[in-house]
């Protein structure tokens, strides 16, 4: 397997890893979000530890409105942490 695929599945995984907590197993709740957001993007979303900013993701990410994030809806949120991520990435190589 490729890195790529091979980071293609451990994104599902981790996506799992959390929905199957409680509710729809398919879906993340607020508060399984919560945790996935802190244990697992701890290092780049530092404003969750406070709970409104977990509202507030939560909404953005809830496309269809149904108050959980599934995993379309949070495989945008991991593409717009790549893309940040990337962005600052390429700015510090362009500053050495
Ligand atoms: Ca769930
Ligand atoms: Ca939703």
């Amino acid at each position: 397997m490729s890195r790529l695929e091979e980071a293609i599945e451990i994104l599902i995984g981790v996506f799992h890893k959390y929905s199957e907590r409680e509710g729809d197993k398919d879906k993340l709740s607020k508060r399984e979000l919560k945790a996935l957001l802190q244990n697992e993007l701890g290092e780049y979303l530092e404003t969750q530890k406070d709970a409104t900013s977990v509202d507030k993701i939560m909404k953005e990410l809830d496309d269809n409105g149904d108050g959980q994030v599934d995993f379309q809806e949070f495989v945008i949120l991991v593409a717009s942490l790549t893309v940040a991520c990337n962005d600052f990435l390429s700015e510090n190589d362009s500053s050495q």
